[in-house]
């Protein structure tokens, strides 16, 4: 589960300024002339859309942009460093570990292509001798160390970033649903718990010319949001999509009872969940057994003024008419705001969600 990361990142050293003195051929005594030392470079987060895990996080965990040159004669500053950039996933959550007050502060939530953080200021270069001549100080021999680059302790978390959640009971249908949405190929299997971790796919609405986002979560099951099965890290994903749809197997389980079921694990995790739009999804439609309850499950769900649609993830039934409905929910949410987050503030961890969770999965794209 590489969603999460404790890295330290030093951005690099300025270079020393340097004491010398011109040696030139018939000037017995030059003036000094030792250069300034160059810039450390700095180090800073992109967000890039191709990654999906912190993997590269894990393997390493100090990062140091490369320190500046010391200074040269004839006044010549010596060459700074280029900066660093390290490379995340969009959707990383980034904190700063404050070890004096032992406190981890949220300072940004990277959640738009190319987003840069400016993490660590590279140390500025000493100054050389040269600088300190003047009428009374003609052979100065003093200069200063270039400063060091800052350092900072971070803790990197993904949290994913979806328009659209497919949730469900295990075996429901879900990613069978995320392939023929998009151009997935998520793995399914005829057993619960063949997702473990989130797929991501792209459905494109082309008569829109749009695309969302969708992501396939494992099987939610109950107590899910007390930390049963594979537990509320999963709900956790849910968080930051725009819309839900819901999908039950009605040959698995009273239909009814499937939806309640999940209901009650996103209201028992947060009122935010639970209030996220929902479009109810009845599956496996192309089986006779499905097919002759049809009527019955919408008087079942009318009677609590829930919608549903019909499909058949696997036949293809039906799934134009939801790509339709997905896109027409889509346009009435607004876009999510981010945290607030901003280097110059900082924000305690108490209100803030402190759990990982699990990401994998290449995207085909994400746009969002
Ligand atoms: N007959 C029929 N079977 C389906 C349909 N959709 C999915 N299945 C089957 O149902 C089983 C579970 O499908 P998955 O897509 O893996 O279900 P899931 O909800 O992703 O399951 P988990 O990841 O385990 O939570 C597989 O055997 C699928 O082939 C459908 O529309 N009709
Ligand atoms: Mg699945």
């Amino acid at each position: 589960m590489i969603d999460y990361a404790r890295v330290k990142i030093k951005a690099g050293d300025g270079g020393d300024g340097v004491v010398h003195f011109r040696r030139e051929k018939y000037v017995p005594k030059g003036g000094p002339d030792g250069g300034d030392g160059g810039r450390g470079g700095s180090a800073y987060l992109v967000a890039n859309e191709n990654l999906t895990t912190l993997m590269d996080f894990r393997a390493k965990s100090v990062f140091k942009a490369k320190d500046g040159e010391k200074g040269e004669k004839n006044n010549r500053t010596g060459a700074s460093a280029s900066d660093l950039y390290l490379e995340v996933p969009i959707g990383t959550l980034v904190k700063v570990v404050d070890r004096v007050h032992k406190r981890e502060d949220l300072v940004a939530d990277l959640t738009d292509v190319d987003e840069k953080l400016l993490i660590a200021t590279g140390g500025a270069g000493g100054k050389g001798n040269f600088r300190f001549k003047s009428s009374t100080n003609q052979i100065p021999l003093q200069f200063t160390p270039g400063e060091k680059g800052e350092e900072k302790d971070l803790i990197l978390e993904i949290k994913l970033i979806a328009d659209v959640g497919l949730i469900g009971l295990p075996n429901a249908g879900k990613s069978t649903l995320l392939n023929s949405l998009t151009h997935a190929s998520a793995k399914v299997g005829n057993y619960p718990f063949t997702t473990i971790e989130p797929n991501l796919g792209v459905m494109d609405v082309s008569s829109l010319g749009v695309s969302y986002a969708l992501a396939d979560l494992p099987g939610l099951i109950e107590g899910a949001a007390s930390g049963k099965g594979l537990g509320d890290e999963f709900l956790r994903h849910v968080e930051r999509t725009r819309l839900l749809v819901h999908m039950i197997d009605p040959f698995l389980a009273d239909a009814v009872k499937s939806y309640k079921a999940i209901r009650k694990e996103l209201e028992a995790y947060s009122k935010e969940l639970s209030e996220k739009k929902e479009i109810v999804v009845i599956n496996k439609i192309d089986l006779s057994e499905v097919k002759d309850e049809i009527p019955e499950i919408k008087k079942d769900f009318k009677k609590f003024k829930v919608d549903v649609l019909f499909v058949s993830a696997a036949t293809g039934e039906g799934i134009e008419a939801l790509k339709k409905k997905i896109s027409e929910v889509m346009q009435t949410i607004p876009k999510p705001e981010k945290y607030k987050a901003s280097l110059s503030k900082t924000y305690t961890l108490a209100t803030l969600p402190n759990k990982r969770m699990v990401f994998k999965g290449k995207p085909n794209r994400m746009d969002f």
